[in-house]
């Protein structure tokens, strides 16, 4: 990678897939256990808190058992090793990457271990359930949610991940089915501004078509390929 100066890797759930974390569009995934509506909308909280206070206390707890993997660990390792412009911007709600040791990390929509005041709108770190509608730390009103970005919210830092785009020579994008926006448009966007592109996962995805470069398999064994 002598000649890259800015990289920026877009990580969606299949990166922690061998991690044992359910993705959401496989079979078996999130989102065949529950409706996008119902769970991951402004409007399904309204509805049903329960339910979807629920989901993610599910999630939260799934995440404490396990670990990250060999992808987690190489990107890290490229994050520590490499003296250029570096961004990782997840999708994932979990924080595997942190634990794998990245510390250029940018998670777009949210993260399982914040919660959102509704009444003063901080965000806190949190790592309890919330179904038991605890008081915000910063307020005291019982009006916890999860710090999620749910479907037709904005996406965190969107001003940030542009000006990331436009600066990159390569952007890397691993384990996204390219099935979401804003995000499914940055390897065009890193295109159409003059980045390489390359995209890691394990079947072709929605944007395949796009990416300069698109390596089939398991983001175990390919991360750490390209990495090392
Ligand atoms: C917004 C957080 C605007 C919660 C999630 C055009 C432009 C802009 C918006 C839209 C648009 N068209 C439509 C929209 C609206 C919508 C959207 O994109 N809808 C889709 C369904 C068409 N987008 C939004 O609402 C976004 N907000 O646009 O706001 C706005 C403007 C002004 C003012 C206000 C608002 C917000 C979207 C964020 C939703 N939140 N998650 C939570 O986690 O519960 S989305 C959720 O799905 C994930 O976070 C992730 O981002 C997304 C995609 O999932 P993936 O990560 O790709 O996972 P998936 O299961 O789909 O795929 C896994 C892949 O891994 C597969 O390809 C598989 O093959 C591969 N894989 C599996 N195992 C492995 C592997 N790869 C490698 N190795 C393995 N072992």
């Amino acid at each position: 990678m002598a000649e890259i100066r800015n990289i920026v890797i877009l990580t969606g759930a299949g990166i922690s897939a061998e991690s044992g974390i359910d993705t959401f569009r496989s079979a078996g995934g999130l989102w065949e256990q529950h409706r996008v509506e119902d769970v991951a909308t402004p409007e399904g909280f309204a509805r049903d808190p329960e339910l979807v206070l629920g989901f993610y206390d599910m999630r939260r707890e799934a995440l404490r058992k396990v670990q990250p993997n060999a992808a987690h660990a190489a990107l890290a390792r490229l994050d520590r090793q490499f003296a250029g412009e570096l961004l990782i911007v997840t999708q994932n709600v979990d924080d595997l990457h942190e634990r794998a040791g990245a510390r250029r990390i940018l998670h777009m929509h949210g993260e399982l271990k914040s919660a959102l005041c509704i009444s003063c709108e901080m965000r806190s770190p949190w790592d309890a359930t919330l179904s038991d509608r605890p008081p915000c730390p910063v307020c005291r009103a019982p009006s916890l949610r999860p710090d999620v970005v749910w479907f037709g919210e904005m996406p965190y830092q969107m001003d940030r991940i542009y000006s990331a785009l436009r600066e990159a020579d390569l952007f890397v994008s691993i384990g996204t089915s390219g099935a979401v926006y804003p995000a499914a448009g940055f390897v065009r966007d890193a295109r159409d501004l003059g980045a390489r592109t390359l995209e890691l996962n394990l079947e072709r995805s929605e944007g395949s078509a796009w990416f300069h470069e698109s390596r089939q398999g398991k983001a175990g064994e390919l991360v750490p390929e390209w990495v090392d």
